[in-house]
């Protein structure tokens, strides 16, 4: 494993940054830029966050590689060669590890360092922040913890009782695992799921499938990058940038203003097979009705559920593998193969909707009385998202105030960067912000520029406290629900609802609209950053 490279011994900072993963290096670079002094701690032995954890079978993006990735140097975007339309885990770590190099991050970043409390001193005006590794305090405190990086695995009974291996896709080990002969239990069938399942079962002797909710997909159709189409966008990239920056995700899903229901049904089908062979989750682009209408989103979903009754022989499996609820409510997945991976013998699918996981056994998985007998498990069972790495650290606000308890009934933030009673204290893609419904790169980025751009103004103004105005903060969480339950977001149990963590408030936690929420960042700028309490 490697340690973590020598940083000074310095224990005062102007800022500290929490991970290292795509956020937190961007946030280091910013903040070099403005001259402000900056530690970076990162609990992995290596940096690159998500890409540094998720190796299972598989893994990677479903935002296309010319988009994911780094636009803050015009000739990283030049110099750097993506190979494949979808880029695979190595490949991103990889970009990752270069972007390091390159701009000599890491001699700020301390790894193998969890942050275990971060206390606001109002007397100091300073965060006080306890690691595994020493104290250090920072005037502030930025959190670039990832939406997706709290590991969620369902507190089955017996679930330390299991014999074999067990494995959470996002703790994956480094190694790799060889299932090759084993019998594999896979838990969950979300994009992770999606993307291990058809790799594992290719190997494994035979794999089962616990799923309790059905997931679309849509193919992926990866490939090569054409020379021609990374010449095109490299011509320009700058405007492909731009252009991508105006779609609603923030990335290049090209948009139709056409609405579904005013179109008829073979025009209408026409266009999603289009999108179909496209591949990718632009099909969720495919009409500008989906995501506001349920009786339009249907003929969305039933296209999908049709295409999964054609590609899976056994109907009563096809059935099963056919989601109920509205396409897009849940974050939809793309896919290589994984529902004809249902059509070979050594797969089994298990309906858990009805009759759940009662217990995880010494030898296996039990449901409705049948215990599955596997070698090794595989918690493809998500995240907490967006909240779960925030409040694993103990942070304080004023008055010891915690941000557990403010948050109790659900995150609340203003623009999602900060949240009232806590001073100084930044979130990259925090709740409240598009993060999570947004191609994520470029969301870090705008963040880290906010961030940098907002302590340089405080800086220039001699400012050393900044903290959102409650009302403020009112304003936009009670606009982030409003803008949600226009859409059909808000109608199932996704974890953009914490519905996925039992116990967890329900609370939508994305902003959805890209352009609308960079607009509104920028114009809280440009009038002193109104909302924020200044002192
Ligand atoms: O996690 P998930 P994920 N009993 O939460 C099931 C991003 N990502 O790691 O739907 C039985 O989506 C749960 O069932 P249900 C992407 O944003 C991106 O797959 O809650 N099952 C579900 O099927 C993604 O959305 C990429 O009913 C239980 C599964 O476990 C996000 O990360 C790749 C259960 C969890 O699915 C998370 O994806 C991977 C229980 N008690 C991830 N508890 C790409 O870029 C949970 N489940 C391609």
């Amino acid at each position: 494993m490697a340690t973590a490279p020598a940083v000074s011994a310095k224990t005062d900072f102007d800022a500290v940054v929490v991970g290292a993963g795509f956020a937190g290096l961007v946030m280091l670079h910013r903040l070099r830029g403005i001259g402000t002094t900056a530690r970076v701690f990162e609990t992995g032995s290596g940096i690159g966050g998500t890409w540094f954890w998720n190796r299972y079978p598989g893994a990677r993006c479903d935002i296309e590689s010319l988009e994911y990735s780094y636009q803050f140097s015009e000739e990283l975007q030049w110099e750097w060669e993506w190979t494949e339309r979808y880029a695979t885990q190595p490949e991103i770590l990889r970009y990752i590890e270069h972007v390091a190099d390159r701009f000599d991050l890491r001699r700020d970043i301390q790894l193998d360092t969890r942050v275990r409390a971060a206390h606001w001193s109002d007397a100091e005006g300073r965060w006080k922040i306890a690691t595994e590794r020493g104290d250090v305090t920072a005037r502030f405190l930025i959190m670039a913890t990832g939406c997706l990086s709290s590991a969620n695995i369902p507190a089955f009974p017996g679930r330390d009782s299991f014999a074999g291996k067990t494995y959470h896709t996002g703790r994956w080990p480094h190694g790799g695992v060889d299932f090759t002969g084993q019998r594999v239990a896979v838990i969950g069938t979300g994009s992770s799921a999606i993307q291990s399942i058809p790799l594992i079962a290719e190997q494994a002797a035979h794999l089962t499938v616990f799923q309790r909710t059905p997931s679309y997909s849509i193919p992926a159709h990866n490939a090569p990058l054409a020379p021609e189409t990374v010449r095109v966008v490299k011509s320009d990239y700058a405007g492909f940038r731009q252009r991508n920056a105006q779609q609603p995700f923030g990335a290049n899903f090209p948009p139709n203003m056409v609405l579904a229901l005013q179109t008829d049904a073979t025009e209408r089908d026409r266009v999603y097979e289009q999108r179909w062979q496209i591949g990718g989750l632009g099909f969720i682009t495919s009409f500008a009705d989906l995501l506001f209408d349920r009786n339009a989103n249907e003929t969305a979903a039933e296209f999908v559920r049709a295409k999964i009754r054609a590609i899976v022989r056994d109907p009563a499996v096809a059935e099963k593998l056919s989601p109920k609820q509205v396409i897009g409510c849940k974050r939809l997945c793309v896919d290589t193969g994984y529902f004809a991976t249902f059509n070979r013998p050594n797969v089994s699918l298990v309906d858990v909707s009805e009759t759940p996981i009662e217990a995880i056994t010494p030898r296996g998985v039990r449901v409705a009385g049948v215990e599955h007998e596997v070698d090794a498990i595989v918690f493809a069972t998500g995240y907490d998202a967006m909240t779960g790495a925030l409040l694993a650290v103990d942070i304080r606000g004023s008055g010891g105030r915690t941000l557990r308890e403010k948050w109790a009934a659900g995150p609340r933030t203003y623009l999602g960067v900060q949240t009232a009673g806590f001073p100084n204290l930044f979130v990259i893609t925090g709740p409240g912000s598009p993060s999570v419904l947004a191609n994520m790169v470029p969301a870090v980025e705008q963040h880290a520029n906010w961030i940098a751009d907002c302590l340089a103004y405080r800086r220039d103004h001699g400012i050393a406290r900044i903290d959102p105005q409650p009302a403020a903060e009112d304003a936009w969480v009670g606009h982030v629900n409003d803008v949600a339950n226009l859409t059909v977001f808000p109608s199932c149990n996704s974890w953009y609802l914490g519905a996925n963590v039992p116990g967890k408030p329900r609370v939508f936690m994305p902003y959805i609209g890209f352009p609308t929420y960079v607009a509104k960042c920028d114009e809280v700028a440009a009038k002193g950053y109104e909302g924020f309490a200044l002192s």
